[in-house]
């Protein structure tokens, strides 16, 4: 059998944000139960057939990294954490929807996995400081995912998804809204398909 080519996407955010139950999701499209603490990092794998039933189709091997920690954390922490984001193809940023410090971090992150976090001073660059630029001439795709939205009250829906374009603007990136968990009435992971197509 010819071996797949092989993609490499880090799954970057805060704890608490949704981002095992995602991958979960994504491959093994179902629901995770009972997640539990993420230590270190944890890999999960999704076979993609990409432009399927056209001549252009190609099957990827895409490997999900899903990195735990608190960005806020020493700097040792951080340099080990380093190892995991060589030769990246992809970023995903999660942020939890009912929490604004989440989608604040994602500077952090996504500036830390860009490997563009210190100043000459070596002070942590954050969001009031950033450049758009630094994302502008970023040769790693980002996408954006803000999870709960099943948690957001009907009438602040359309202020989060304001808030939410914004952001991807930031990152240069595409964004998706979703429910990593089920609510009544709809299935987490046909909602999930229909949203997430790219990936
Ligand atoms: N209501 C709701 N809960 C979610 C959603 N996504 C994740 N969760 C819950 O958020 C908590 C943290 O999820 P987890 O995947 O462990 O986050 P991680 O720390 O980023 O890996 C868990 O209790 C999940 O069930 C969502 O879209 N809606
Ligand atoms: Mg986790």
């Amino acid at each position: 059998m010819a071996s797949l080519d092989r993609v490499k996407v880090l799954v970057l955010g805060d704890s608490g944000v949704g981002k095992s139950s995602l991958v979960h999701l994504l491959c093994q499209n179902q629901v995770l139960g009972n997640p539990s603490w993420t230590v270190g990092c944890s890999v999960d794998v999704r076979v993609h057939d990409y432009k399927e039933g056209t001549p252009e189709e190609k099957t990827y091997y895409i490997e999900l990294w899903d990195v735990g920690g608190s960005v806020g954390c020493a700097s040792s922490l951080k340099s080990t954490r380093a190892v995991f984001y060589n030769s990246v193809n992809g970023i995903v940023l999660v942020h939890d929807l009912t929490n604004k410090k989440s989608s604040q971090n994602l500077y952090r992150w996504s500036l830390e996995a860009l490997n563009k976090d210190s100043s000459p001073t070596g002070v942590i660059v954050s969001n009031g400081d950033y450049d758009r630029e630094q994302f502008a001439d970023s040769s790693v795709p980002l996408l954006l995912i803000g999870t709960k939205f099943d948690q957001i009250p009907e009438n602040k829906k359309n202020d989060v998804l304001t808030r939410t374009a914004f952001l991807s603007e930031d990152f240069n990136a595409e964004e998706l809204n979703l429910v990593v968990q089920g609510y009544p009435g709809r299935t987490p992971a046909s909602f999930c398909s229909d949203n997430v197509p790219q990936l």
